[in-house]
């Protein structure tokens, strides 16, 4: 789905397609999620209702279907987490589209802040007693697993909640990298009236990502660790976006001459301009001599995190 190049004219004088360069999406693939998606296919019995979180920036691309296919006999709400990163100028449009997909129970919310949060509780028990639960009537409490593709801060979700309703501290660990939740975890409390709790899980990602670019933009949220898809690859996916939303912090950032759509030029200026430079050996006629060449994989790096911290500006990926 492409929601930016059908809402804004494009940007003219930058790349229009991204030249995906004939690369695999299966190889990106972590095979040991499946055992994951069994553990909670597993513990569904107990569980009342789905609070699937994915990431604000990806609305309607790189949820796992499988998640739904598997798990969906539950009421199900949509947290579109990290509000704080994405661009929501169509937020109205996002909405509509979801509910094309048959989703009408939305929510964008920002973990960092706690925007949003308090909204959570009353949206879920308000689905919960209008749904039949299942052989589970009688208990007083609600049981609700919180799933999604790795990074989109379910487990931040959770410790939010716990902060919220109860003034706690983190129950589940959080993290930067794809993969920090390994397990689906106990019940964690997250309220008291109503009395309801949690589980965590391991992000699952879809065994058949759609595209190459649906597992660019899954990457560049964090999704798939960066070294399966290359760094360099992501930077270059991430200049290209960051050049056809016109959204050009980058240039000041790292004091650049202007903006540019190649992505060995930029890389090249952002290594000189942070001092990542590296001593390679060349062969030459005469022997081997040592050069100071520039750190084009440090400088991804720089130029990812910045992204990913919200340095370089709201946008949006879909
Ligand atoms: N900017 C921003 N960052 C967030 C938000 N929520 C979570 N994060 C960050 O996103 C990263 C991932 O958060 P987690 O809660 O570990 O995500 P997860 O979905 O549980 O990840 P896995 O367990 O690895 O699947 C952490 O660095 C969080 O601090 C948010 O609303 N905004
Ligand atoms: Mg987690």
């Amino acid at each position: 789905m492409r929601l930016f190049s059908v809402l804004r004219a494009p940007a003219v004088g930058w790349r229009e397609r991204f030249d995906c360069g004939g690369r695999e999406v299966a190889r990106w693939f972590p095979g040991h999620m499946a055992k994951g998606l069994k553990d909670m296919k597993n513990r569904l019995r107990v569980v009342d209702c789905l609070l699937e979180v994915h990431d604000a920036r990806i609305p309607l691309s790189g949820r796992n279907p499988l998640l739904q296919q598997a798990l969906g006999i539950r009421p199900h709400l949509l947290v579109l987490n990290k509000m704080d990163l994405a661009d929501l100028t169509h937020k109205s449009r996002i909405l509509e589209c979801l509910r094309q997909q048959g989703l009408s129970h939305v929510l964008f919310t920002d973990c960092l802040q706690d925007e949003n949060i308090d909204k959570i509780v009353p949206l879920i028990t308000e689905l919960v007693s209008n749904s039949q639960r299942y052989q589970r009537a009688e208990n007083i409490e609600s049981c609700i697993m919180v799933i999604g593709v790795p990074n989109v801060g379910k487990s931040s979700v959770i410790n939010s909640l716990r902060r919220l309703h109860l003034q706690k501290g983190k129950a589940s660990s959080v993290g930067g990298q794809p993969g920090i939740t390994r397990a689906v975890l106990t019940r964690i409390q997250v309220c008291d009236r109503p009395l309801m709790f949690l589980l965590d899980t391991p992000g699952v990602l879809s065994p058949q990502i759609e595209s190459v670019e649906i597992g660019l933009k899954l990457a560049l949220c964090g999704a798939i660790r960066d070294h399966l898809v290359g760094e360099e690859v992501i930077a270059d996916y991430l200049l290209y976006t960051l050049n056809r939303q016109q959204q050009f912090s980058y240039v000041e950032r790292y004091r650049l001459a202007s903006p540019c759509d190649d992505v060995e030029t930029v890389l090249k200026s952002i290594a000189l301009h942070l001092g990542k430079t590296r001593r390679v050996k060349v062969l030459t006629g005469t022997g081997n001599v040592t050069v100071t060449a520039p750190n084009y994989n440090g400088a991804a790096v720089d130029l990812i995190h910045s992204f990913r911290k919200g340095l370089l500006g709201k946008v949006m990926l879909d």
